[in-house]
């Protein structure tokens, strides 16, 4: 048995008068959060199955208890699925404990909290999830726990491809890459993915500092004086810089095999890896990272002597290359009609160049003031930009403006203050469109939620929220920033818990090579998978086809069951943003 009953009501034979008979039985009918709530924080559950009555209660876990009893709202039909549903709302209860929902004829939910600190599990697991996913260096038990692996992929020796040969480095040279994340659920390493990744997780950093510089996630480097998601983040920051040609400044797309690895442990995989093409967006992406990464490490000087000198010079020396190569394209199958060995891994090959270009000249007009960075911001800025994906990073240069605003000087202060207007106006489309969805989450208002990698659209609305929420000083912001958050631990139409290990129905066959291959029971925990993706590109046997419904947790499926660094990213970002402002947004009461 999986953990899918870990925490259910218990079964008791004689029940509170108030209570039928059916409350006896766990009902995946009824969706909420998994974790649970703060007390002062909105509280809803979702009951997608037939009712009997208008009633709901919240008891304790043996039922024998009720604190609060309810009406559901009206039923209401999905836009995207045949569901149903009906809210269950218990914002008013604020007891803290573990209690259960139940509805007449359905049965009770899983089992939750409401307390302080309910959140806080997801905050720490979701980062790290970062150090599971370490190449080049072996796991330890005494931080991975039963996930304790060898190294796998040393990287230390790997081929400069065909399609990345050049007279100073011809076909065959041996360049050292070691180190850095593996992507996904595969073994390989790419710039433009770890772009976004790293993007996201510095400037959740950047964000919530004091926050951060406590966070303890149980890594080899927690000991140091640094916080753990900047130890985190230079373990793969590293890695990148070893993809920069230093003859010319170009950042090569990726570090791969040339097929991917079967599903089995990383340690035993002897395939060569080769770098591959050098384009515009990876080093687009690498300048950026590198620009954000060297104004944030000059405070780590002493710990990291000459890192944050060396970020800086790459991205100076990317730039330089970006000019004069403004929109080489990485496009993987052209490439294989031209070069061998084909390479057929993840492409993320992207013809569109504008949105990397604001992203880099952002980072390094903050990082440096030079001003010619900025009349490339200006060139490239205009109020369509929208939520961040790999392919599409103008928003992450956006933010980092926004964050950084008081120490602009003048001449920026207007493109800044219409980057706020643009997360604003989105924010508050969100918002305006909660009525509208079924399960009052901002994720699923539109049928494009459900892609490849939708749960990052999830946590990504989630931090356009937050953002709105630091500009506004208004909670509502930080609530629907809550509401996708619920989403993603189980208030959706598959009532799954998307992270990994945590919640009582979480995926447990993730396509996830170590999870796969390890033997232990339990997947790799605190990663999030895809999730619903009406795509289904995979081919697999889905159960479930319908839009919002489109999820299947089978390691075949890696279009909606696989799990990737930079929809980790925007998870930590948001549950730790959540857990930063806590206090302050009242959702923290503290009885004495
Ligand atoms: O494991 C691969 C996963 O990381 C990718 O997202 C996916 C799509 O590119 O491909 C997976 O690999 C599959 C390959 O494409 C086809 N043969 C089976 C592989 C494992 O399922
Ligand atoms: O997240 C990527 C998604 O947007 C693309 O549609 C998909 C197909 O190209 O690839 C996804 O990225 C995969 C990458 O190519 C290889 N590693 C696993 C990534 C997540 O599935």
């Amino acid at each position: 048995m999986n953990n899918y009953f870990k925490r259910s009501c218990t079964i008791l034979l004689s029940l509170s008068v108030s209570l039928i008979a059916a409350s006896q039985k766990l009902s995946t009918e009824i969706k909420l959060n998994q974790l649970g709530f703060y007390p002062g924080a909105k509280k809803l559950a979702v009951v997608t199955g037939k009712t009997v009555s208008n009633d709901f209660y919240i008891t304790s876990t043996n039922l024998r208890d009720t604190v609060f009893k309810g009406n559901l709202s009206a039923e209401e039909k999905s836009a995207y699925s045949t569901t149903t549903t009906r809210l269950a709302d218990f914002s008013q209860l604020i007891k803290t404990g573990s209690f259960v929902v139940v509805v007449p004829s359905l049965g009770c939910s899983y089992v939750f909290d409401i307390g302080n600190t309910v959140l806080e599990p997801v905050a720490v697991a979701s980062l790290k999830g970062y150090y599971y996913q370490r190449a080049s260096m072996p796991l330890q038990k005494k931080f991975a726990g039963k996930w304790h692996r060898s190294a796998g992929h040393p990287d230390d020796v790997v081929y400069v491809h065909s399609s990345a040969a050049d007279a100073k480095r011809p076909k065959g040279t041996l360049i050292p890459s070691p180190g850095g994340w593996y992507d996904a659920g595969d073994y390989n390493k790419y710039i433009v993915n770890s772009g976004i990744t790293m993007g996201t997780l510095l400037s959740a950093y950047e964000d919530f500092p004091a926050y951060f510089d406590t966070l303890q996630t149980d890594i080899p480097e927690s000991a140091d004086k640094v916080p753990d998601i900047l130890n985190e983040a230079i373990y793969n920051l590293r890695w990148m810089l070893t993809m920069q040609d230093s003859n010319d400044g170009g950042v090569y797309h990726k570090c791969t095999d040339a097929l991917f690895d079967g599903m089995v442990m990383p340690g035993i995989t002897t395939a060569p890896r080769f770098v591959v093409q050098k384009g515009t967006s990876a080093t687009l992406d690498f300048a950026a990272v590198t620009a954000q990464a060297a104004r944030i490490l000059k405070n780590y000087k002493k710990q990291f002597p000459g890192l944050a000198d060396s970020c800086i010079n790459g991205a100076e020396k990317a730039w330089s290359w970006a000019l004069t190569h403004p929109s080489i394209e990485y496009n993987q199958s052209l490439n294989n009609e031209k070069f061998s060995p084909a390479i057929v891994t993840g492409a993320y090959g992207d013809n569109f160049f504008n949105d990397e270009w604001l992203w880099a000249a952002s980072e390094l007009f903050i990082t440096t003031s030079e001003g010619k960075y900025f009349e490339v911001v200006k060139k490239q800025f205009n109020d369509s930009i929208s939520l961040p994906t790999w392919s599409n990073v103008s928003m992450l240069g956006c933010y980092s403006l926004i964050r950084l605003q008081k120490s602009l000087p003048a001449f920026a202060i207007v493109t800044a203050a219409k980057m706020k207007a643009v997360v604003i106006t989105i924010a508050d489309e969100y918002l305006s469109k909660v009525s509208t969805n079924a399960f009052a989450t901002i994720m699923g208002q539109s049928a494009k939620d459900y892609n490849w990698g939708g749960n990052s659209n999830a946590a990504n609305q989630g931090i356009l929220l937050v953002r709105a929420h630091l500009l506004s000083g208004n909670t509502k912001y930080l609530d629907g920033a809550l509401d996708n958050l619920d989403y993603i631990l189980g208030r959706n139409a598959t009532g799954y818990c998307f992270v990994t290990g945590l919640g009582s129905k979480s995926p447990m066959f993730p396509h996830h090579r170590p999870s796969v291959a390890d033997g232990i029971t339990e997947p790799v925990p605190g990663l999030l998978v895809g999730g619903p993706n009406k795509g289904m590109q995979d081919k697999c046997h889905y159960e479930f086809t319908e839009t919002e419904t489109a999820y299947i947790d089978n390691d075949c499926s890696y279009a909606s069951n696989e799990i990737a660094i930079n929809w980790n990213a925007p998870l930590v970002y948001l549950a730790n943003a959540i857990e930063a402002l806590k206090q302050k947004a009242g959702y923290v009461i503290t009885i004495n």
